[in-house]
């Protein structure tokens, strides 16, 4: 199955959290890296006092189902030490599972496609990069989505070392 996440961290050196947390999804179980956004640097939605956020989106094939990989995804979040001071505050890394296939998940622990998706430009960017054609289960196409979603001060890194 063809899975989107979307990585965001803006604390503990954000950059090196974000790549080292592709790396950690890329040594997933059953689950193979196709494919990578840029990072991108982006204001926080939320509390503006608080650092710019680094955020990225892969594409992953996983053998796991959707549980599955959020418990990896977790796993992951908790290596990295997940600080997470306030609601839509700061945070070390998150990890978010935007879209599993064409399912549409809505349970307890998961809720997919990712609610927030289409009004947050620092996923719809990114995705886009890696998945122009996309069609977002009970949303739009993703192109539509982009054209109706303000860049919101995101920019892709210059360098993806910097
Ligand atoms: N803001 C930005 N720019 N990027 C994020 O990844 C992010 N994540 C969050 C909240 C606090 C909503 N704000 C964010 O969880």
């Amino acid at each position: 199955m063809l899975a989107y996440i979307g990585l965001g961290s803006n604390l503990e050196q954000p950059q090196q959290q974000v790549r080292t947390a592709i790396e950690d999804i890329r040594a997933v179980t059953k689950t193979t890296l196709v494919a990578q956004s840029s990072l991108y640097r982006s204001p926080p939605m939320g509390p503006q006092d608080q650092p710019d956020y680094i955020n990225a989106v892969v594409g992953v094939e996983t053998d796991l189902t959707p549980h599955e990989l959020l418990d990896a995804l977790q796993q992951i979040e908790q290596k990295h030490g997940r600080i997470r001071k306030r609601h839509w505050g700061e945070r070390t890394l998150d990890l978010d599972i935007l879209l599993y296939a064409d399912k549409v998940i809505e349970d307890e622990r998961l809720t997919v496609p990712h609610p927030g998706i289409a009004e947050r430009a620092f996923v719809v960017y990114p995705l886009a990069e890696i998945a122009p054609d996309l069609q977002i289960p009970g949303l739009d196409s993703l192109a539509a989505i982009k054209a109706h979603c303000p860049p919101e001060g995101l920019v892709p890194l210059e360098n993806n070392q910097s």
